[in-house]
């Protein structure tokens, strides 16, 4: 019989990319967790398989929700858990602190519970951050696993406690539980508040002739190391299917290639058609303070799996901006400016 997975947050970014690569890489069956008003461009290419159930099915409930869970998990019970439902959005968490709150904190909680009640024997993915890290001084950069939490978002602080809550299901209920801090991981499907995605955005817009030929920008100072999301699902599959790996162990993963995110800028509008392309900054787009110095150390990772980057920057940045001109020339000037 095939294993059975199971992932929330399946219509994200990375819920997505997972979903790609499980069905091109494995034999399981795979449930996903969908809102009753979710997007799902995301993963509208496999609509045939959704529709006939074959190995997709797709739950309706919230994880802020125990009881929309319980009738998902009753009725079946699960080898591997993705947890990848989160209000994912740095920037947004300033303005909706408690809604990230309860997304991301008590909706961990309900599902890491329903993995305690259902499938006490499942192998659990819990998906926290590397912004947990926050404001690293520079003597402790490169980041390890040991670097202590120093949050600079709500969102952050919110990651702050799913991990927790992680590594406290492992050792109190002796749960699976393997949590991650993944570093910026990007690609098409990139939520469009994220700096290097409304990069991407504007630029699409600008070749469209959408928009005058300027980005608007935040922080360019910032440096961050980028991963392909394809990357990282990959190092997610890695991560559960290794048995030798200790329950409740927590891992930093991240890219290879490390750079300002005015450098992400300028790649991106080099390898535009537009050749009159500025930028200006918008004090709109500044977070109040920011996770500047995002450098992982990631040799725990890397020892335990092999896994390496194999996507070049320069391809996400390609692949990520062809998935705006898509989007462009689908929905035309149908985008909010952020
Ligand atoms: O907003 P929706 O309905 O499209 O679903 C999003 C889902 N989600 C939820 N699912 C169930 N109950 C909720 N209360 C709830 N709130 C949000 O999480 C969507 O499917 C997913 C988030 O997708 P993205 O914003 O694209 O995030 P991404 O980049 O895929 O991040 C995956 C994980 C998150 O834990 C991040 O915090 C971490 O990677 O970096």
């Amino acid at each position: 019989m095939s294993a059975k997975a199971f992932i929330t947050g399946i219509t994200g970014m990375v819920g997505s990319h997972l979903l790609d690569f499980l069905l091109e890489n494995t034999e399981w069956e795979i449930h996903g967790l969908i809102r009753w008003r979710s997007p799902i461009d995301n993963i509208s290419h496999h609509v045939k398989k959704i529709n006939s159930k074959n190995r997709i099915h797709l739950h309706y409930g919230d994880i802020t929700d125990y009881l929309s869970l319980v009738p998902i998990f009753k009725s079946r019970s699960f080898d591997y858990v993705f947890h990848l439902a989160a209000q994912s959005y740095p920037k947004t968490s300033f303005d909706s602190p408690s809604s990230t709150y309860e997304t991301n904190v008590l909706g961990t909680e309900n599902v890491l519970k329903c993995c305690k009640e259902y499938s006490p024997n499942s192998t659990i993915h819990n998906c926290s951050s590397s912004e947990v890290f926050g404001r690293v001084p520079k003597h402790l950069v490169p980041i390890t696993e040991d670097t202590p939490f120093h949050p600079a978002s709500p969102y952050a602080i919110s990651k702050c406690s799913a991990d927790l809550i992680g590594r406290f299901y492992a050792e109190a209920y002796n749960l699976r539980v393997l949590t991650t801090r993944m570093f910026t991981h990007t690609g098409p499907r990139r939520g469009d508040v994220f700096m290097e995605s409304t990069f991407a955005k504007q630029i699409a817009l600008i070749e469209a002739d959408y928009l005058e030929p300027i980005v608007k920008t935040g922080n360019l100072e910032s440096i961050r190391t980028i991963a392909d999301v394809r990357d990282a699902v990959r190092a997610y599959y890695l991560l559960v299917t290794n048995d030798s790996i200790p329950s409740g162990s927590v891992f930093n993963i991240g890219g290879s290639h490390t750079c300002t995110v005015r450098e992400i800028l300028e790649k991106l509008i080099s390898i535009s058609k537009n050749k009159d392309i500025s930028h200006e900054i918008d004090p709109d787009r500044i977070r109040p303070i920011d996770a500047d110095l995002q450098i992982p150390d990631i040799k725990k990772f890397k020892s335990m799996t092999n896994w390496e980057p194999e996507i070049s920057f320069e391809k996400t940045m390609f692949d990520l901006l062809d998935y705006w001109r898509g989007r462009v020339r689908k929905f035309g000037n149908c985008f909010l400016q952020r």
